[in-house]
């Protein structure tokens, strides 16, 4: 059994879209976001950037000795579990597969998926008077990555031929594109590969876990308290236990 540390949101479903396709046995845990549950010293030790998704894998294997493994960073939880089945990932010995697996994987991490974060912060939790350029700077980085996704899809159905973690980790900040205040007219063929993608039953079953929690209380205010506010030094206090 894995526990998959979830909030309904696009970071949270790339783990759930993995988990729901690989048919591997999890148990979602709720994390609510705005309240600080990722502050608690217990969630600290397992993610210690204090963000899902993470997971715990209770039954990780022979090979991994007898205490369950942790793993927090969406990319190294869809990588772990891509090599725990084989399933969505090139094999180890195609080292030329491996390799481009892994350029779209950091490409995701580290460009697609932080834009998009920045995009959604200055659309929706900034301060009013405060929105404009950060809005228009990562849209402008949203955009661009999309034209990056658009040429790679060039006479490829997904990102690396065949339907990969790579697709799960970037199709989710895709999927939102509209709500983001951004489109996909320009990029059609990544309006079809994420038409293709939100398509799988196991996307839809992810995308639909505690679908009744997504956007809670997001816009408030108070929120931007709970959030945006974590330093260094409220990080170090709280792994230690102390909730001020
Ligand atoms: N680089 C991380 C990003 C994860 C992330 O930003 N998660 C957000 C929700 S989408 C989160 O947990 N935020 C809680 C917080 O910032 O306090 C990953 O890919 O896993």
């Amino acid at each position: 059994m894995i526990d998959l540390y979830f909030a309904p949101t696009p970071n949270g479903w790339k783990a759930a879209i993995m988990l729901e396709e690989t048919g591997l046995a999890y148990r979602p845990i709720l994390m609510r976001l705005s309240e600080g549950d990722q502050f608690t010293p217990e969630f600290l030790a397992i993610s210690p950037n204090a963000k899902m998704p993470a997971i715990v894998d209770h039954a990780p294997g022979a090979d991994w000795g007898d205490d369950p493994v942790t793993v927090f960073e969406s990319g190294a939880v869809l990588l772990y579990l891509a090599d725990k089945t084989g399933q969505f990932v090139p094999p180890r010995t195609d080292l030329r597969a491996r390799k481009a697996l892994m350029e779209w994987l950091f490409w995701q991490v580290g460009n697609q998926g932080p834009m998009a974060g920045q995009l959604s912060h200055f659309r929706n939790y900034a301060p009013e008077g405060d929105r404009a350029y950060g809005f228009e700077r990562y849209l402008g980085e949203y955009d661009r990555n999309l034209g990056v996704l658009e040429n790679r899809l060039d006479g490829r159905e997904y990102i690396l031929g065949d339907y990969s973690i790579a697709d799960m980790l970037a199709f989710p900040w895709a999927f939102i594109a509209k709500p983001l205040g951004a489109s996909l007219d320009a990029f059609p063929r990544v309006a079809d590969w994420r038409a293709r993608i939100k398509a799988r039953p196991a996307v839809q079953r992810a995308i639909d876990l505690h679908k009744s929690e997504q956007n809670r209380g997001q816009h408030r205010a108070d929120n931007n308290t709970v959030l945006f506010n974590q330093s260094a030094a409220s990080l170090r206090s709280r792994a230690k236990g102390n909730r001020d």
